[in-house]
């Protein structure tokens, strides 16, 4: 078992170089590449859904809602935790209200950018 072990390290210390390599073969045709006609950063894609307000966490900056279906991102309706963006916005989030939300995606996060 041990041999293996030793064996298979050996293997992967080989193999690396090699991968690096190629990672900078890579690295290089893409030099030819227009890498300029990309979407401006920050473009973000907008997602606008009608919610009910279930909880409000003003000190965590959160709130979870009870949202309608979200087209634009193939979301069901659900009960989930939302970030709210600027800490006025939760002066209209409170619990029980039928809200009108846009947000976005920041990573993990789900950004309430607008409450109406
Ligand atoms: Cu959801």
């Amino acid at each position: 078992m041990k041999r293996i072990i030793t064996t298979t390290g050996l293997a992967i210390a080989i193999a690396l170089p090699g991968a690096a390599a190629l990672a900078q073969k890579k690295m290089d045709d893409m030099k030819g590449m227009d890498m300029g006609k990309k979407p401006a950063a920050g473009a973000q894609a907008v997602h606008k859904t009608k919610a009910i307000v279930k909880k409000v966490d003003a000190k965590a900056g959160r709130v979870t809602l009870a949202h309608e279906p979200v087209a634009s991102l193939n979301w069901p309706s659900m009960t989930m935790g939302f970030k709210v963006k600027e800490s006025a916005l939760l002066n209209k989030l409170t619990e029980g209200k039928r809200v009108e939300v846009e947000f976005v995606q920041e990573g993990k996060d789900y950004v309430i950018q607008s409450v109406q």
